[in-house]
């Protein structure tokens, strides 16, 4: 980090009681907090090998084993016919959270230690969309409502007192990979802060959405996914609710799908190949970020619930949050997340849970398309990999 973008992003976090842009006045620091999901991978299994070891010698700081017990799915019927475009997930009894797959190797592919231990969680019956929400869709909903979402908005200098008038540009952070191999350790060398780049323009104001209609809808800050779930008469589905719907009604499957990342060599999700981050070969088909359903769709008609874009849910982000409902001894009736949110990585950033990984997803770096697997993002930043998809009770 150069000492100027040093200093802007001090200034930045110097402003924590205002309201979050944090993103748009200080670009690298917007980038840093999008990019602590990945360094947080890496640190959080480095802690986790250390707690196992100091586990086998200390009794005290044992960690919990738990495993996955079946799932156990309501045999409820739907309220009503399915609105278009969802799917009803009777909701149902299951195994929360991920271990590290045993055949995997050692850098990219462990779950986070954040998705464990395993525990038992209860979620009641919802309708879900069956894919990411589109351009197309949200297009509709700008239209209809004036709507304009974060990233298009200027930062008001009253909000970011210590800014430089010129930082005061909207934007937001997009992967701008080099042309080279490097070191994983710095990720300011594959995020951008763009002006200018929003929903309409995801990499920037060289770039554009025609003709990709039916590509999911990105740089959403989660105020955005909010707003349009409100106006569709929906809402974005919890944590749990989301895992739910991603295991399918298998049972402590590491992929929505089972066991296999590519069963039978059929790619199952928009992931990246090749090095990453400077060269994505794009063996599965799409270089990038690909049109929704794309690829099969998991045993309860969804589609891309691994990789193409994270998807915003409604829950607070904690990382010992799992250990909390683990601790109550019995099973968490529909949570709702924590009370309020915690990254110790980045203490003062209110952040919300993402899931289901992207394109960027790896096994060189994170492979959190794993479906038990957490990310996290601060409220007021989207990026080209993020986006969201709404439930709704009847
Ligand atoms: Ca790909
Ligand atoms: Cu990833």
């Amino acid at each position: 980090m150069s000492k100027r973008n040093k200093r802007r992003r001090e200034d930045a976090l110097r402003q924590e009681h205002r309201p979050k842009r944090v993103g748009l006045a200080l670009g690298l620091a917007a980038a840093t907090i999008v990019l602590t999901l990945f360094v947080w991978a890496l640190y959080s299994y480095r802690n986790s090998k250390t707690a196992q070891v100091v586990a086998g010698t200390n009794p005290v700081a044992a960690i919990s084993h738990a495993t996955f017990q079946p799932t156990v799915t309501n045999h409820s019927n739907p309220p009503g016919k399915a609105p278009e475009g969802m799917i009803w997930i009777p909701g149902g009894e299951f195994s929360m959270g991920a271990n590290d797959p045993p055949d995997m190797n050692d850098v990219g592919m462990k779950a986070t230690a954040d998705g464990r231990p395993i525990h038992r969680v209860y979620v009641d019956g919802f309708f879900m969309d069956k894919t990411d929400v589109t351009n197309g869709e949200f297009a509709k909903f700008v239209k209809a409502t004036g709507y304009v979402t974060v990233a298009e908005r200027k930062p008001r200098p009253e909000d970011f007192p210590n800014a430089p008038p010129e930082n005061l540009v909207a934007g937001s952070v997009v992967f701008s990979p080099p042309d080279h191999p490097v070191s994983l350790n710095d990720h300011f060398q594959w995020w951008s802060y763009v002006h200018g780049a929003n929903w309409q323009y995801p990499q920037g104001p060289a770039s554009n959405i025609k003709g990709k209609d039916a590509y999911p809808v990105v740089q959403v800050a989660y105020e955005d996914a909010t707003a349009y779930a409100r106006w569709a008469g929906k809402r974005l589905p919890t944590e749990a609710e989301w895992e739910f719907a991603a295991r399918g009604g298998l049972t402590g499957k590491p992929f929505a799908w089972g066991d296999q990342f590519r069963p039978d060599g059929k790619w199952m999700a928009n992931t990246h190949q090749g090095h990453f981050p400077n060269h994505d070969t794009g063996e599965d088909g799409y270089v990038g970020i690909a049109p929704v359903a794309q690829y099969p769709p998991n045993q309860y008609g969804l589609y891309d619930m691994a990789g193409n874009v994270w998807q915003w849910t409604s829950d607070w982000y904690r990382p010992d949050y799992y250990k909390q409902l683990e601790q109550t001894g019995s099973v968490t009736r529909n949570p709702q997340g924590p009370e309020t949110s915690y990254d110790p990585a980045e203490p003062n950033e209110p952040k919300k849970v993402h899931r289901g990984g992207s394109y960027l997803c790896t096994d060189q770096y994170c492979s959190r398309y794993i479906v038990g697997t957490r990310g996290k993002g601060e409220l007021s930043t989207g990026t080209n990999h993020l986006g969201f998809r709404c439930v709704m009770k009847d």
